[in-house]
């Protein structure tokens, strides 16, 4: 069945009433979401899938640790219970949506390369829904031109929110041109590997534009803001020299700090070249065209 906003808003409502949207474990998400049918990716690329361990123990969240593995560890205590986003701003439609609500949403598996500005990369099978299904519930105005994502700011979960010095500014957030956000590659996911997303990952809820950096995949979002300006994005504060807001994956642009040419696949041994914008130059190079890649990196 296709679930239409109309839809979305009756169920809603229900839930409302009893209440239940509060409270969902991530067992019950489990259960949701073997019980919701997805459409499955045929991987036309024939793109070779990641190993899940590596996928989901080697993993950049800075909030619990730079440390990929020890992030992976420390993540297995986050409580998503009664998770909610806020979504606001230039909209003529204001939404508070739970989990619940969320997974009403059509969902697909979409296999993706994923490239870190690191220089490792992986690939992987996501369970999403395209963020523009979101976007279009929220009917933003036409003062609407970028969208701003904040991952949840809560020092009792997050050592290094919690730390004297922390490695970057918190809450985390991250920001999409409008027409970026609505192209049909961008996704927010809500699991992989067939499975609801492991903490480590970004639970419950993430971004995926897997043309881009990604650090632009922000995780365990809990507000969407629909702005008129371009947003500052966490990286490009910490270092504008170094982490740009575009952040598309491009060979020919190199990183201060290294070269964005090649990249090593997890469990490989030998390095490839880039792709230029990660393998989707068709889909997404017109977003782009009339753009210096050098000055907008
Ligand atoms: N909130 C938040 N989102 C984040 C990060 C982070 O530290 N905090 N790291 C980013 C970076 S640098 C990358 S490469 C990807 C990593 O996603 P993965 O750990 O699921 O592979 O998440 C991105 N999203
Ligand atoms: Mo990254």
């Amino acid at each position: 069945m296709t679930i239409t906003p109309e839809n979305l808003y009756k169920k809603r409502r229900e839930f409302m009433k009893i209440g239940a949207g509060a409270l969902i474990s991530s067992s019950v998400l489990a259960s949701k979401l073997s019980a919701f049918q997805f459409t499955n990716d045929t991987n036309i690329n024939k793109l070779q899938i990641s190993d899940e361990e590596l996928a989901t123990n080697y993993v950049n969240f800075y909030e619990f640790s730079t440390d990929k593995r020890k992030a992976a560890s420390l993540a297995q205590n986050l409580n998503t219970q009664g998770w909610k986003i806020d979504i606001s701003g230039e909209v003529e439609r204001p939404l508070t949506l739970s989990m619940e609500d969320i997974l009403k949403f059509p969902l697909e598996e979409r296999i993706y390369r994923f490239r870190c500005v690191e220089t490792w990369s992986m690939v992987v099978p996501w369970i999403g829904f395209e963020a523009r299904r979101l976007i279009e519930l929220a009917k933003p105005t036409s003062e609407a031109k970028f969208i701003k994502f904040t991952t949840l700011f809560d020092k009792n979960q997050f050592p290094d929110q919690d730390a004297l010095f922390p490695t970057i500014d918190y809450p985390y957030v991250e920001g999409l041109r409008m027409d970026e956000a609505l192209h049909p590659l961008t996704l927010f996911a809500i699991g992989m590997y067939q499975k609801p997303l492991k903490p480590q990952n970004g639970s419950p809820i993430r971004l995926v534009v897997p043309w881009k950096y990604g650090f632009k995949s922000i995780k365990s979002i809990v507000k969407i803001e629909f702005v008129k300006d371009q947003p500052k994005s966490t990286w490009e504060l910490a270092n504008p020299r170094e982490y740009g807001f575009y952040a598309n994956v491009n060979p020919n642009v190199s990183h201060p700090r290294w070269s964005q040419a090649n990249e090593r696949t997890l469990g490989d041994f030998f390095t490839k070249p880039t792709l230029m914008f990660n393998g989707y130059e068709k889909e997404v190079g017109y977003l782009y065209a009339n753009m210096d890649l050098k000055v907008n990196f």
